[in-house]
This record gives C-alpha cells, sequence and structure tokens, in this order.
C-alpha cells in the first residue's frame, strides 16, 4: 500500500478520545469570555480555541436537556420532557429501547465512563448507567444534593445518593466536596486509562446546581472573588473557581497521558442560570441560585432566551479537531440533539434509530443548513411553558415559570407583558423586548398550530408518569435513593 494512503487511513480509522462535559445550571453570563465579573481562565482557555456558537439551543431544565443529549431527539419523543425534571422514586427513564449515546460508543470498542451527575432514570438499575452503556458511574443517580452530605429530598423525603457503579459509598464520601470527588475520579479514570482504546468520558459535575455551598477554602480563589459585595454571588463565584481548577488540571491530565492530541470535546450546559427569583417552583425544591444571564431574558425552567439560549462550544486537539474550526465562532441556529449526532459521526458512524439532530461540523461547513424550526419546549398542550422558533420568529407560550431580567442579588427588572404569549424577531431582538404578536397575529396562529403539530405526531410521546413509588423512598432502603423493581 502506498505510504501516504495507509497513513490517511490509519488516522481516519483512529476514533477520537471523547470529552463530554456538561455543566449544571450554568448561566450564560457566568463565564468570564462572556461577559461574567470574574474570571474562568481554563474554561475561557478551552472556549477561545475551540468553536463557539452564538445561537446554541438546550432545554429549560435538566432532565429534558440530558435525555436529548443522549438520545439526540427532542425529549418530548422519549416522555422526558417535564421541567420538573425526574424527581427521586418515580419510574420515570429514558426508554430501554431507545438507543444512546455511551450504548452506540461501547459497541465501537470505546471506554465509557460517566462521572457525577446522571438524571436519567433509577427505578430500576437497568435504567442506570452501568445498564446504559457505561463501564462506569462515580457520582449520583438524582437531580443534586447538598454538595456535602449528599443528600437529596423530594418533598419530606431525604436520602443519601452517592454510588459508586452500584454501591452506595457514604463513608468514602461523606463531608468531601462533591466537585473535589468527582475530580479525583476523573484523574483516576485518565491515569489508568490504557491509551489503545478511545475514552469515551461524560463529565457531568454537580457544580454549579443549588445550593449555593461554596468549597473548601481556596486563598486564590477567594482573591478572585473578593470584589464581589454580594456574598451568594460570590459563593457562586468560588464555586466557579473550583470547577474551573478541576477543570484545568483535568486537562493537564489529559496531556500527561498522551490524550489530548486526540480529544474532541464538547462544553455546553443543560439549561439556563437559575436566577434568583423572590418565589415559585424553585422555593419549594431548592435555596436560591444566584445564576446569570444577563442581558438575556428569564433562566433556568423558562422558555425564554436566558432559560435555553446556552453556553456552548467544541473544542479538542488537532488531530480531531482541525486547525480551521479552533479559535472560531459560529452563528448557526443549533440545538442539545446535534451534539451526539455530531460525536458518533467523528468516530466513524451514524446515530443509530431516529435522531432530529444535524452534524454541527457540515452545518458549520454549509454542507447542510442549521435548525429553521426548533420547538424549544412542547409540555403535552401548546397553551403552558411551550415556545417554538422559526427562522427569525420565536413564539413563547403563556405560563412561564417566571419573568424578568435578573442581575444577581441586585435587581429584577420588569420585562415586557408576556402573560398572553409573545412573539419576537429574535435574530433583531434577542433580549426579548418587542413583543409583535399584536402586529402578526397569523404568524402566532401558524406558530401555535405548528406546536400542535408535534404533539399530534405519533412520535410524540406523553409526559411519563411522575407519582412518586412508596417502595422507592429512602425509608425502605437505610435511608438511601436506591432502585429498587429489579
Ligand atoms: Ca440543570
Amino acid at each position: 500500500m502506498n505510504p501516504v494512503f495507509f497513513a490517511i487511513a490509519a488516522l481516519a480509522a483512529t476514533p477520537p478520545n471523547i470529552l463530554l462535559i456538561c455543566i449544571d445550571d450554568l448561566g450564560y453570563t457566568d463565564v468570564s469570555f462572556q461577559g461574567a465579573e470574574f474570571v474562568t481562565p481554563n474554561i475561557d482557555a478551552l472556549a477561545l480555541g475551540g468553536l463557539r456558537f452564538e445561537q446554541f439551543y438546550v432545554q429549560p431544565s435538566c432532565t429534558p436537556t440530558r435525555a436529548a443529549l443522549l438520545t439526540g431527539r427532542y425529549p418530548f419523543r422519549t416522555g422526558l420532557q417535564t421541567l420538573n425534571t425526574i424527581r427521586p422514586a418515580t419510574h420515570e427513564h429514558i426508554p430501554t429501547d431507545v438507543t444512546i449515546l455511551p450504548e452506540a460508543l461501547k459497541k465501537l470498542g470505546f471506554a465509557t465512563h460517566i462521572v457525577g451527575k446522571w438524571h436519567m432514570g433509577s427505578a430500576s438499575w437497568n435504567y442506570t448507567p452501568t445498564a446504559r452503556g457505561f463501564d462506569t458511574h462515580y457520582g449520583f443517580l438524582q437531580g443534586g444534593q447538598d454538595y456535602y452530605n449528599h443528600n437529596i429530598s423530594n418533598g419530606q423525603y431525604v436520602g443519601f445518593d452517592f454510588f459508586r457503579n452500584r454501591d452506595y459509598i457514604l463513608p468514602e464520601v461523606l463531608g468531601k466536596y462533591s466537585l473535589d470527588v468527582l475530580k479525583e475520579q476523573t484523574i483516576s479514570i485518565i491515569r489508568t486509562h490504557d491509551a489503545s482504546t478511545p475514552l469515551f468520558m461524560y463529565l457531568s459535575f454537580q457544580t454549579v446546581h443549588a445550593p449555593i455551598q461554596a468549597p473548601p477554602a481556596n486563598a486564590e480563589a477567594e482573591a478572585r472573588c473578593s470584589h464581589i459585595e454580594y456574598q451568594l454571588r460570590r459563593d457562586y463565584c468560588l464555586k466557579m473557581q473550583a470547577l474551573d481548577f478541576a477543570l484545568g488540571e483535568i486537562m493537564t491530565e489529559y496531556k500527561a497521558a498522551g490524550l489530548l492530541e486526540n480529544i474532541l470535546g464538547v462544553f455546553l450546559i443543560d439549561n439556563g442560570g437559575q436566577v434568583e427569583v423572590g418565589s415559585g417552583i424553585f422555593d419549594t425544591f431548592y435555596t436560591r441560585s444566584s445564576g446569570s444571564n444577563f442581558p438575556y431574558r428569564g433562566g433556568k425552567a423558562t422558555c425564554f432566551e436566558g432559560g435555553v439560549r446556552g453556553v456552548g462550544f467544541l473544542f479538542g486537539g488537532e488531530q480531531a479537531f482541525p486547525a480551521n474550526y479552533q479559535g472560531q465562532t459560529s452563528n448557526k441556529v443549533l440545538h442539545v440533539v446535534d451534539i451526539p449526532v455530531t460525536l458518533l459521526n467523528a468516530a466513524n458512524i451514524s446515530f443509530p434509530g431516529r435522531v432530529d439532530g444535524f452534524d454541527m461540523f457540515k452545518v458549520v461547513d454549509g454542507v447542510i443548513d442549521d435548525h429553521y424550526e426548533i420547538p424549544l419546549n412542547i409540555m403535552g398542550n401548546a397553551t403552558g411553558n411551550s415556545a417554538i422558533r422559526m427562522g427569525d420568529m420565536k413564539y413563547i407560550s403563556p405560563d412561564q415559570a417566571y419573568d424578568g431580567y435578573f442581575l444577581p442579588g441586585i435587581t429584577v427588572i420588569n420585562a415586557t407583558d408576556c402573560t398572553n404569549g409573545c412573539l419576537f424577531n429574535i435574530t433583531a431582538d434577542p433580549f426579548e423586548n418587542n413583543d409583535l404578536s399584536a402586529q402578526y397575529p397569523g404568524v402566532v396562529s401558524m406558530m401555535k398550530a405548528k406546536l400542535q403539530v408535534y404533539i399530534n405526531s405519533p412520535n410524540f410521546m406523553p409526559e411519563q408518569n411522575a407519582d412518586v413509588d412508596p417502595l422507592g423512598l429512602p425509608s425502605e432502603h437505610d435511608g438511601v435513593w436506591m432502585p429498587w423493581l429489579d
């Protein structure tokens, strides 16, 4: 064989090491490269050397985005669209007949690891990471927890939630800050990984989800946050410093292991920042947070841009992430469903089964169009908590969880009235100031009808039953939120 041809063939046949970093509840303006009032140098370095997306959409809350991230399908195809997310002791899960990203990578021969949050169902071990394509899981099965004691509550029920694969490991992690133990696990995986096998790492850290609990004291972090007067935001800054330090250390480990050149990385948020709302759904579940999406409107659990326009970028070493993408910015309209499709294409296979996503590289290259139409959320009826974007236009339904523009600790700036729904030209008016619904009632009708078309589709799956099963309560399992159906 011609040696040049052989070299090219060998390169193409080597799958990349895939590093998927999903940051929980990170606001659009909570990283310094997008205007935060504190620095995040390691995250900035990845972003500024990567391919940044200016119109990257996610779902308004954790479970729906993560379902889309793993399946390549909008969450209303799997019954996981509810903004309340999967709560402990319910039967909700990714349907087991839907192939998910780690399963496809496992078949290709990847080593597959998830470190951190799952939040994709835990009634049965069959719904959990080690039955869904991951070799290992170190972290928690529910949506969030106390950073030190690793308890999570659902109403009056409180239980522990931290596992190594299928064993709960209370003595190992009790009193230890979750980011620290998750980072140590990540480093351990990298150091012991056999470099002849491609590595898929899903880093799903707890940071920066509520509650706001500062990490153990660190002088450098405190120096970087001391200018912030408002304590909740200062503690938020400290959490972000810990995350930024951890990601810096992890990338150093990748380099030391010789894995860096062949990394294809994705960095995304799962929903907009949880802003400080005085009342509403968060007060019943978690304490306040202090994320910022400003100047975007709204935040987590709303379909305003502050809830769904995400921080998102691709990055990597030159072997897997060619130089022509490095340091670039794209204005294409993209969605979290695109990520698994892109990653599998990079590993030389198509995503098995039906998907809603596109290959992001092909979109950026202009080989295929970006999303003309994105259902930003559909709740099973088109009248509440829903939104759709079509071209420049965005329709947002009534009954969003809350509204306004939020500056941490200081101000809620009232927004124009959307209690009957709104229509925006999102290209001209990304901060959603100017409601056009009275001017273009026909467009509103058409977009509402389009939401209904999705609901009437045979591929629409109603929200799964979210009732609490008493057999899943911690009182049945030594104080642990433990799978119970097996
Ligand atoms: Ca989240």
